[in-house]
């Protein structure tokens, strides 16, 4: 179905989020996705975690400077829900209110895979920032990329060429094991949300399936379909 065919629906934007590990073509992704969308003259935002609003950009600095780190892990969990709490608030719920698609460079799931799979952060903390920071907010979609970690961090080190990893790239290879097997649970824990796409192929191809998860997810049956 191309985009031209498509009857979009209309009232409130829909929220797509994209979570995976270290180098899996989150960043390369929501922008293909975002020029296809806007090629349907479709209103799209696209933001990030940590950061997207200039308050939570304030607290993106301090935490992959690896100053969160110093101060343990449910305090650096504090520090994300803060910076979720100022996006939400600020950019994403009002652009949702008006009729925005909105296209998000990681979101809640992070803080369960990071801080509670890795970082052992109790989930009953993780779930009370959560309600005060996202409420009754959830991702309409979801995609999750997922890839070897040895591949995405070959990818996330050529990008970065001479610069110092940041507070995450630089934990060791076990660590990105275990953050692939944590977004494999929340895929496998809420499918009715999530989609785990395998990101090992060439960018064009793995938007290909990104265009038909969200297709099937979020798109009128056919029966709504305006033929062209
Ligand atoms: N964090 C975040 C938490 O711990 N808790 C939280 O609650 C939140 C919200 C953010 C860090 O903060 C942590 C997680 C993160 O460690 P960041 O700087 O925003 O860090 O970066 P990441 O989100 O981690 O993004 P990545 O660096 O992992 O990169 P992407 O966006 O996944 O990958 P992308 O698209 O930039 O691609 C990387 C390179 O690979 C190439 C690209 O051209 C690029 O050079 N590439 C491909 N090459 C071959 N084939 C493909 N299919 C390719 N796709 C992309």
């Amino acid at each position: 179905m191309s985009e031209s065919a498509v009857k979009w629906p209309s009232g409130r934007g829909r929220f797509v989020t994209f979570e995976g590990g270290e180098g899996t073509g989150k960043s390369t992704q929501i922008k293909k996705l975002a020029d296809r969308l806007k090629a349907a003259r479709m209103r799209i935002l696209v933001t990030r975690e940590p950061g997207g609003s200039p308050g939570a950009e304030i607290m993106r600095h301090l935490v992959l400077s690896g100053m969160g780190k110093l101060l343990g892990p449910e305090a650096e969990t504090l520090l994300f829900a803060a910076a979720r709490d100022d996006h939400v608030r600020t950019l994403i719920q009002p652009a949702l209110n008006q009729g925005t698609w909105v296209l998000c460079d990681r979101f809640a799931d992070s803080t369960r895979a990071y801080q509670g799979s890795l970082g052992r952060v109790p989930a009953a903390l993780i779930n009370a920032m959560q309600r005060v920071t996202i409420g009754d907010l959830k991702p309409d979609l979801t995609i999750i990329l997922d890839l070897p970690v040895e591949i995405g961090l070959q990818r996330a080190a050529a990008r970065r060429g001479s610069g110092t990893p940041d507070r995450f790239e630089a934990e060791k290879l076990g660590f990105h094991q275990g953050l692939r097997e944590a977004y494999r649970k929340i895929a496998a824990d809420d499918p009715a949300r999530c989609v785990l796409i395998d990101a090992n192929s060439d960018p064009d191809t793995v938007a290909g399936r990104v265009w038909t998860a969200l297709r099937d997810r979020l798109l009128p049956t056919p029966a709504s379909v305006v033929s062209v």
